[in-house]
C-alpha cells in the first residue's frame, strides 16, 4: 500500500483529492486540521502522531518534523544501504506528499495583525516535507499547488505519472519554497528593503501574459510585487475595454507617479511614450483637465491621462472627444462612465490613489544583470529653494517654478519644461544636449513662452540654454545648480532681469 502524506493550510478541494487517493488505495496520513477535515468528509485517514510515535508541540511548531517522515521520503528506493537503515530504524516509505504552506501573505495583509502573528505564519515543517519529497523526486511525488490535484488523480490512474512530471512537479515546489522564503527575508528586512544585501532576492507573481512586448516580436507577461501599494497598476480594477499592453503599463505607470508628485489640488497628467505632454492642476478636475489637454492637444492623441479625483461628467465629455489608449483615476461617476464607455477603444482603469509613496527599489536589467537604486522620492520645497540671481522671483513665479520641477523630473534627461499658471506649456524630452531640450519645449510651446517658467532636470553647463530661455520671453528659471560655469548662467539671467533658483537636488532620468 503506498502511502501519501497531506497537511495543507489552504484546504480547497482537499476532501476530492483524498478520496480520489483512497480510491487509488492509498493510505492517507494527515496533520491536525487536515486530519480532522478529512475524517469528518468519512475518509480514512491517520493521524501523524500515529506515525511518528510523537505528539505535535509547541502550538504545532513541531509536527512533522521527525526522521520517520523525513526518512520515509529521503530514503533512495535504489540505494540498498537507504533502504537497509530504513528498515533497522522502523522507517516506512512515503509516497506522495501533499503540502501547501501557512498563508504568510495573507497574514501579512491582514488589517492591524500583530508581528507575532505574522512569525507564527512562517511556515518551517510544511517546506522542509516539500524539499525532502522535492529532492527525491525520483522515488516521490510532491504537491504544492490544489490546481495539479485533478492532473495527478488522472495521472495516476493512467500510470503515467513518470519521471519527468515528478520533476516538473519538484521545480514548481522549490520556485514556491524560494519565494516564499524570499517574502520572509523582505518582510525581516523592513518595508523600505533599504539596503543591499550580497544577494538580492525578489518576489514576483504573474499577473498576466501580455499579447507582446514593446514590439510585436518579442514575448512579455506582467509581474508583480506580492504586495501592491495602491498606486500600482496591478491594484487597478478595469471597467471598460481591451486588455492593457506592454506600452499601455509602462506608459499609466508613468503617467501615476507623474500623479503622485502633485497633491492638494486636481491634477490631469497626459502620458505619450513615458513622458508627460501636458500636466495641468487647478481647482476642479475638468479644468486639470482642460489644462492638460491645451498643454499639447497634439502628442495628447493616443496617448495616456491619469486624473486623481473622480472623472465627472464635464471631464469625461471632454476626454471623449480625443482618441485616448487608458483613462486612470480613482472613480468615475455613473454618467462618466456612461459617455466614456461608448467608445469602444478606451480603457478606463480605477485605482485607489490614497498611498502615493513609492518605497521598493527601483530595478533596471542590463545584459548580464541587473541595476537597482532607490526610487526618486527627492522632493524640494520652496525653502530649499537658492536665489541666485538679483531679482527675486515673484510668489506666481514660486508657485509656477515648483509645479514646473516636478513635472521635469518624469521628463527622459535631459529634459526641459516651460510652465505657466498650472500648466506645463513645453516639454523638451531625451535630446543629447541640454539646449536641444529648450529649443524643442520653446518651439512647442508655440507663442505662449512669453512669462513663463523653465525648469531643467540638471545643471546648465553653458549659459546657451538661458539664452535661449531669454529670447523667448521666460522670466524665471530653476535647474539644480553645480557647473563649473554656473556664473555665466546668472550672468546672463541678471543682464535680462530673470530670476533663477536652485534646488541643489538633480532629477536625470534616462
Ligand atoms: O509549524 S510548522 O512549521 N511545523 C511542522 O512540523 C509542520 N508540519 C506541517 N508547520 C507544519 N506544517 C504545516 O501545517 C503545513 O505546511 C500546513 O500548512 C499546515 C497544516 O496544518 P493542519 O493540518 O493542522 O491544518
Amino acid at each position: 500500500m503506498k502511502r501519501a502524506l497531506i497537511s495543507v493550510s489552504d484546504k480547497q478541494n482537499i476532501i476530492e483529492f483524498a478520496k480520489g487517493l483512497v480510491e487509488l488505495d492509498y493510505e492517507i496520513i494527515s496533520t491536525g486540521g487536515t486530519l480532522s477535515k478529512i475524517q469528518e468528509a468519512g475518509i480514512p485517514a491517520k493521524a501523524i502522531d500515529e506515525v511518528t510515535g510523537f505528539p505535535e508541540i509547541m502550538d504545532g511548531r513541531v509536527k512533522t518534523l521527525h526522521p520517520f517522515v523525513h526518512g520515509g521520503l529521503l530514503a533512495k528506493r535504489s540505494n540498498p544501504d537507504h533502504m537497509n537503515q530504513m528498515k533497522e530504524n522502523n522507517i516506512e516509505p512515503i509516497d506522495m506528499v501533499v503540502v501547501n504552506l501557512y498563508p504568510f501573505k495573507q497574514t501579512l495583509e491582514k488589517e492591524g495583525v500583530s508581528k507575532e502573528e505574522i512569525i507564527e505564519n512562517i511556515d518551517i515543517g510544511g517546506p522542509t516535507m516539500l524539499r525532502s519529497a522535492a529532492k527525491n523526486f525520483e522515488d516521490v511525488t510532491v504537491i504544492v499547488d490544489p490546481q495539479d490535484y485533478d492532473d495527478i488523480l488522472t495521472s495516476l490512474k493512467e500510470n503515467t505519472l513518470d519521471f519527468v512530471k515528478r520533476q516538473k512537479l519538484a521545480a514548481k515546489v522549490f520556485r514556491h519554497t524560494a519565494n516564499y522564503d524570499a517574502m520572509i527575508a523582505e518582510y525581516f528586512m523592513g518595508e523600505t528593503n533599504e539596503e543591499f544585501p550580497e544577494t538580492y532576492t525578489v518576489t514576483y507573481e504573474k499577473v498576466q501574459d501580455l499579447r507582446y512586448g514593446e514590439n510585436p516580436h518579442q514575448k512579455a507577461a506582467f509581474y508583480k510585487r506580492p504586495i501592491v501599494n495602491t498606486m500600482s497598476l496591478a491594484a487597478a480594477k478595469q471597467l471598460h475595454g481591451k486588455e492593457l499592453s506592454y506600452n499601455n503599463i509602462q506608459d499609466a505607470n508613468a503617467a501615476l507617479e507623474i500623479l503622485a508628485e502633485y497633491d492638494g489640488q486636481a491634477v490631469a497628467v497626459a502620458v505619450k511614450h513615458m513622458n508627460p505632454c501636458g500636466i495641468g492642476v487647478a481647482d476642479s478636475i475638468s479644468d486639470a483637465f482642460n489644462r492638460a489637454f491645451a498643454a499639447d492637444p497634439i502628442s495628447i492623441f493616443g496617448g495616456i491621462v491619469a486624473l486623481n479625483e473622480e472623472v465627472d461628467s464635464p471631464t469625461a465629455e471632454k476626454l471623449s472627444e480625443i482618441f485616448l489608449e487608458i483613462v486612470i483615476a480613482p472613480s468615475f461617476s455613473e454618467k462618466a462612465l456612461e459617455i466614456l464607455t461608448k467608445k469602444k477603444n478606451i480603457r478606463l482603469l480605477e485605482l485607489p490613489m490614497n498611498d502615493t509613496e513609492v518605497v521598493s527599489h527601483k530595478l533596471t536589467s542590463v545584459n548580464g544583470g541587473v541595476l537597482i537604486q532607490d526610487q526618486d522620492n527627492g522632493k524640494v520645497e520652496v525653502d530649499n529653494l537658492k536665489v541666485v540671481t538679483k531679482r527675486q522671483p515673484t510668489e506666481q513665479e514660486l508657485h509656477d517654478l515648483l509645479f514646473a520641477w516636478k513635472a521635469v523630473k518624469h521628463v527622459k534627461s535631459n529634459a526641459i519644461v516651460l510652465a505657466k499658471d498650472g500648466q506645463t506649456i513645453g516639454v523638451g524630452a531625451g535630446q543629447m544636449n541640454r539646449v536641444g531640450s529648450a529649443k524643442i519645449a520653446i518651439e512647442q510651446a508655440g507663442g505662449k513662452t512669453k512669462g513663463s517658467v523653465m525648469s531643467s532636470d540638471a545643471f546648465f553647463p553653458m549659459p546657451d540654454t538661458v539664452e535661449e530661455a531669454v529670447k523667448a520671453g521666460v522670466t524665471a528659471i530653476i535647474q539644480p545648480g553645480g557647473s563649473i560655469r554656473d556664473q555665466d548662467s546668472i550672468d546672463v539671467c541678471d543682464e535680462h532681469g530673470i530670476a533663477m533658483v536652485y534646488t541643489g537636488m538633480r532629477h536625470f532620468k534616462h
